[in-house]
């Protein structure tokens, strides 16, 4: 309940910070842009994580402000760095409660129509999970989003059993393939059939990866190899505070 409390006040009382982490596209070694990853500094409990309060916020709702803040912040950061001669697309994660908030798409769009982002650089960034119940539904839904001119990525792909014959009717570009299928790739080749497989699976519907968790440069060599698109991970770069994201970017070429 405390920390219910707490949560509750987070964002009036400015305790949530997004940081982003750099994804780096293979073919170019550049940085393609980042993901926003929410951080709360509770004056009681700390800096606590998100895997500790996002399903709090989930359980109690508060997700969709917070999540709309998430986003507005976010779109608003970019903006700012475009002025500043920095383009970078902006993946955020939306929660399957949001997803299934009415009014969904005409949030998403007010945001878009109030910060001023350019939409094609926009990403949203979708559980597989998240997607499971109702594909028909999410599929409808999906394309109303799509049509506001953001893309859509399915996040920790291969945790969530979505069935291949939705797969290809879900108007998403990119999949990310889970950390839990990075972490052991250079030893276990059960890991390294699931990741070659996944890419194959993305370039045959015509969508792109990106490989999370990435920590190694034996895993990058694999990866590589494999030919996933985009690469995550702390061998780029921890998620960062938004002040640094620009000597990040220059130190990665
Ligand atoms: O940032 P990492 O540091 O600890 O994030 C942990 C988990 O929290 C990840 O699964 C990540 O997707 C999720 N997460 C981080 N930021 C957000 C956010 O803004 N919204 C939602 N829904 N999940 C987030
Ligand atoms: O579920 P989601 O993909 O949004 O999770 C992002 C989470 O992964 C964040 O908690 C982020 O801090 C974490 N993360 C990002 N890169 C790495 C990495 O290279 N190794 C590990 N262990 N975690 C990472
Ligand atoms: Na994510
Ligand atoms: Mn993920």
């Amino acid at each position: 309940i405390a920390l219910e409390q707490g949560l509750r006040y987070a964002k009036e009382r400015q305790e949530l910070e997004l940081h982003y982490q750099p994804k780096v596209c293979v073919a170019s070694g550049k940085v393609s842009g980042v993901e926003a990853l929410l951080r709360w500094h509770s004056p009681d409990f700390g800096l606590v994580s998100p895997i500790r309060f996002i399903p709090l916020a989930e359980q109690t709702r508060l997700i969709i402000p917070i999540g709309e803040w998430v986003l507005r912040t976010a779109c608003l950061q970019q903006v700012q760095w475009r002025e500043q001669g920095l383009l970078l697309n902006m993946a955020v994660n939306l929660s399957a409660i949001q997803l299934k908030s009415p009014g969904l798409v005409e949030r998403v769009a007010a945001i878009i129509d109030e910060t001023g982002i350019q939409p094609e650089h926009l990403e949203l960034e979708l559980t597989e999970s998240a997607l499971v119940n109702n594909p028909d539904e999410v599929v409808q839904l999906l394309e109303r989003l799509r049509t506001l001119g953001c893309s859509i990525s399915i996040d920790d792909f291969g945790t969530g059993y979505s069935s291949l014959s939705y797969l290809k009717s879900f108007p998403v570009t990119i999949l990310k393939i889970d950390r839990s299928f990075v972490r052991d790739l250079a030893h276990n080749s059960g890991d390294r059939a699931i990741a070659r497989s996944v890419v194959d699976l993305a370039n045959n519907l015509d969508m792109k990866t990106v490989a999370e968790g990435v920590e190694s440069e034996e895993q990058l060599t694999i990866l590589q190899q494999i030919g996933c698109t985009y690469i995550q991970g702390f061998i780029y770069s921890r998620p960062v505070q938004a002040d640094q994201v620009s000597a990040v970017v220059r130190r990665l070429g």
